[in-house]
């Protein structure tokens, strides 16, 4: 059978994968023919088989607990928004979408909410991601435009890379990125306050304070014009360079934290090299200030006029696959559909025109902090929410779903039954997932490739454009009949066509009579494609899509985040989001389990926290257990939390809920990277680690599960004593009294073991300590299911090695495995590693980890020599 092409659906790489369906589900391998990937995948790609199984999905639409027909669930959700509407006008409802949408999706959703509910309140999670880099494009350029390409990244002499783990969010592109430091030597620079594997093999890591961004770049651009470097043949076409110089130059350098070494080679390096490509993700993005700091990026790059030239430029690295599609439908509050603008009357008459709408938003709506707050306040009485998941995404993430469950209606559509948002909803609507998904997605690079289906949708389930359309048509609106992806494709591109003709630089409008068939045979392409441009770069030129033609440089005024204690937030490598996938995936879950805490050993210190211990993180009127991990790859002061745990994962977890909601002016985007929060060492009485081969319902103050390929696993911890181990255990794994158990009662270390048996094999085991359990977990969890009456003790026989925690996810090899073969001198490179265990040769995320463990564990020749 012949592989089906299709996109990987997590980050904003955009890899192209090859689909080869399997009686149960699918093979997947990267696409050797798909230009952003060439072949490669990430671990979260490579995994992605495991991740579509039935496990979890909403089979058919449901009003409250009764699952209905889809005839009565649009029904009501057309009946219950035509009259909310009716009784309380256009700004009465809402819809919060995602950039995980297909292109389609969002675009019947732009459409429906903008055109012919008439109002702006559609927003997305972009706004927690994008929102402060469309911002400052669109005041730099005119538009929202990404001006260069990912070949940059192999064409550049040095890339900075700011506020970006790229190599666990991006891993594909800094793939390309290491294969052209070995071929060309092309330097990097990473500026992130923590240490993260990115920056463990920089050749430059600058440690930046908390918000400091745009003073490190407003000085790199006083220290260019000392030096004679701005480019004043480009800055003819650029306004605003004295205000924003003036501006710069009252900036003072201690801002940064950084030394004045530190900042010399950054200007020796940055101002030295003509080919600089400057990629920023969320540590710019995320902050007070974001809007701002992408203009201090983007001022440096228009005054020496390194831009959209190749090997040189700014580049915004996209977090969703789609995040840049929903930008060119227009999906945020503050857009218009076609990258044009909702403020400007003539682009409006000119959408309305189009779609032959009756009426036509006519001012930007609510953005997401501002629309749950209206929620909360009960002035969006109804509100539809789809392929997001904001209860744990937003920040002030409690008090967004207290808003949630006070609003009248509620619709989620969603493909999972449980999330924390689908719990609160009125009607939950089943979404087609990936694999069963049909339409298009757009990369960081502007590259548009499709996503297509391998298999029926499971169930009932339904694609989100069509949810959208059937609404639409009951609440009597024409111009929603479409019956394939591929006519809502075709509109938008027509729809483009026209907003080119009015100035934008998004013009697809080559693909404006695209038939079903040359959709279904669409070839990735790059944006613009019509008759005057196809692909390529912007602005090398000097044109800019300001009325006038020109750029702007914008003056910033730079600000650091000052709190005694900042809770910076962010991703880890084999975990996409709040984990209603990657979650599935036995693979992903082994690299980590469990919800944690960075903190600096001063901090730990102070306030008297224990390595593997556990600590209570407050803030907003809400608090999280995290386990705490004592590193000094985060400074004092600068404690590092993950994003992905939940209410379905965790007791406590959910770390937006500490989060305070203070947001960029400008772009609206929260400041999700500096909450300020205290930290205190909580002191549970006793520490847990459970596996069993079925279910696990924990009944204590802490625990984290996780599906492993035998069953599923959870860390435990509680504040007082069950009276009774043993039927502790067994209503946490529902095993009746007929299912025998070993125990071993260590009572004066308060040290309990317990291993359940059936048939003489493992079905759980439960270890409880009063210090946090010390065992081979990997170990333990590996005899589920398995004939053994050596559970209890926690750790492989001599005959067994013990491989430790997974580094590598592709072949699961274990940290004690690849220590070994380092200490024992049998492998100092990452290079022999892979050829002695094949760790890193698959995907290459975990190659950075692996170079830091051969630094720390190389045997000390030099030394030994000197
Ligand atoms: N594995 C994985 N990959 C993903 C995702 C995922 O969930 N998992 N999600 C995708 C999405 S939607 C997104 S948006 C991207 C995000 O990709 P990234 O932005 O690379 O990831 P984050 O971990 O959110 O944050 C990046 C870094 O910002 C740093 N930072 C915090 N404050 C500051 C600051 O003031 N200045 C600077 N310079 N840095 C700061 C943090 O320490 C962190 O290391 O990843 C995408 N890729
Ligand atoms: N503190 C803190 N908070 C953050 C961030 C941070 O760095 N720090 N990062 C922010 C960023 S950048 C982002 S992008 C957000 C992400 O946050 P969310 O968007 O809330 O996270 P996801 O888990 O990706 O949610 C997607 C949901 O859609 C479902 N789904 C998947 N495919 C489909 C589909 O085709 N249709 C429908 N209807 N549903 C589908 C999934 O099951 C899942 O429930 O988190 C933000 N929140
Ligand atoms: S880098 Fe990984 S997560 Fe991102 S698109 Fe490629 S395979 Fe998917
Ligand atoms: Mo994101």
């Amino acid at each position: 059978m012949q592989e089906i092409r299709s996109t990987c659906p997590y980050c904003g790489v955009g890899c192209g994968v090859l689909l080869r369906p399997t009686a149960d589900g699918v093979e997947v391998r990267g696409d050797p023919d798909h230009p952003a990937n060439m072949g490669r995948l990430c671990s979260k790609g490579s995994a992605l088989g495991e991740t579509v199984g039935p496990a979890g999905r909403l089979a058919t639409p449901m009003i409250g607990d009764q699952a209905v027909a889809w005839d009565q669930a649009l029904d009501l959700v057309a009946t219950r928004f035509a009259d909310t509407i009716a009784q309380h006008g256009p700004e009465s409802v809402a819809l919060y979408v995602s950039g995980q949408l297909l292109t389609e999706d969002y675009y019947v959703a732009n459409k429906l909410m903008k055109g012919f509910i008439g109002s702006a309140n559609i927003d997305t999670n972009s706004r927690l991601c994008m929102a402060s880099a469309v911002a400052g494009h669109r005041r730099a350029f005119g538009t929202d435009t990404v001006p260069g390409l990912y070949e940059d990244f192999e064409k550049a002499d040095l890339v900075v890379l700011v506020g970006s783990n790229m190599a666990w969010c991006h891993p594909v592109l800094f793939q390309r990125l290491e294969a052209a430091r070995a071929s060309r030597g092309t330097r990097v620079v990473v500026i992130d306050p923590r240490r993260t594997p990115t920056a463990e093999g920089a050749d430059l890591h600058l440690p930046i304070a908390p918000g400091a961004d745009a003073a490190l770049f407003n000085l790199a651009l006083v220290e260019a014009e000392r030096r004679g470097l701005l480019d004043r043949a480009y800055l003819a076409q650029v306004d605003g360079l004295e205000a924003t110089l003036e501006a710069a130059r009252a900036t003072d350098p201690a801002m940064t934290g950084l030394t004045q070494g530190q900042l010399q080679q950054f200007y020796d390096l940055f101002l030295g090299t003509e080919k600089v490509i400057t990629a920023w993700s969320m540590g710019i993005n995320q902050s007070d200030s974001g809007s701002d700091k992408v203009n201090a990026i983007l001022n440096l790059h228009l005054a020496l006029g390194r831009i959209g030239k190749p090997g040189m430029g700014p580049f915004s690295l996209t977090g969703q696959p789609n995040a840049m599609g929903g930008r060119e439908v227009g999906g945020l509050a503050n857009m218009l559909a076609a990258h044009l603008n909702i403020e400007d009357a003539g682009h409006r008459d000119a959408v309305q025109g189009f779609w032959a709408s009756p009426t036509m938003a006519g001012k930007p709506g609510l953005k997401a902090v501002d629309l749950f707050r209206a929620v909360e306040a009960g002035r969006v009485k109804a509100l539809w929410i789809m392929c997001t998941n904001p209860v744990v995404s937003m920040p002030e993430a409690d008090r967004v779903a207290r808003a949630i469950q006070s609003c009248d209606f509620v619709v989620v559509s969603d493909m999972m039954a449980e999330t924390d948002t689908m719990r609160l909803a009125d009607v939950r609507l089943p979404a087609t997932g990936w694999g069963e998904k049909d339409g298009t997605v757009t990369n960081s690079e502007r590259r548009i490739s499709r996503q297509r289906p391998f298999r029926k949708p499971a169930d009932l389930a339904r694609a989100d454009w069509w949810q959208l359309a059937q609404v639409a048509r009951r609440m009597g609106f024409q111009g929603f009949n479409w019956e394939t992806p591929a006519e809502v494709f075709a509109e938008h591109a027509a729809l483009s066509g026209v907003a080119g003709a009015l100035g934008s630089d998004f013009d697809i409008s080559d693909h404006a009579a695209i038939t079903r068939a040359e959709y279904d045979a669409l070839q990735p392409f790059l944006w613009p494609a019509n008759a005057r441009k196809q692909g390529g770069r912007f602005f090398a030129d000097g044109r800019f899509h300001h009325k006038d033609g020109r750029a702007r440089m914008i003056a910033v005024t730079p600000r650091v985040t000052a709190a005694p204690m900042i809770l910076n937030t962010g991703r880890v490598r084999d975990h996409w989001h709040t984990m209603s996938r990657t979650g599935l995936a036995p693979r992903l879950n082994q690299h980590m389990a469990e919800p944690f805490l960075e903190v600096n050993p001063a901090d730990a210190t102070r306030l008297g926290l224990q390595a593997d211990g556990l600590a209570r993180v407050s803030g907003m009127g809400a608090s999280a257990l995290l386990r705490v991990t004592i590193t000094d790859r985060v400074a004092p002061g600068q404690p590092f939390a993950p994003i992905h745990w939940t209410g379905e994962t965790t007791s406590a977890g959910r770390v937006g809920a500490v989060v305070e909601g203070s947001f960029d002016p400008v772009s609206g985007q929260p400041a999700l990277k500096s909450g300020a929060v205290s930290v205190e060492a909580a002191k549970p009485l006793w520490f847990g680690y459970a596996v069993s081969a079925r279910g696990l319902s924990p009944n204590c103050a802490y625990w984290a599960r996780a599906i492993h390929a035998k069953g599923m696993t959870a860390e435990l911890a509680g504040f007082d004593e069950p009276e009774d181990w043993q039927a502790h255990a067994r209503a946490l794994f529902s095993l009746s009294d007929e299912v025998s158990v070993q125990m071993v009662t260590d009572t004066a270390r308060g040290r309990v073991r317990l291993a359940f048996l059936a048939e003489g094999r493992l079905v759980a085991a439960l270890f409880i300590d009063r210090s946090p359990v010390a065992l081979s977990r990997a170990h333990v969890a590996s005899l589920l299911g398995e004939e053994t009456s050596g559970a209890l003790s926690g750790r492989p026989g001599a005959d067994r090695p013990d491989p430790g925690p997974v580094v590598c996810a592709c072949f699961s090899v274990g940290m004690n495995t690849i220590v070994e073969a380092i200490a024992t001198g049998a492998c100092l490179t990452v290079a022999d590693l892979g050829a002695a265990l094949k760790a890193g040769t698959n995907c290459g995320a975990c190659r950075p980890e692996l170079a830091a463990l051969i630094t720390r564990h190389r045997p000390q020749l030099q030394e030994a020599a000197e």
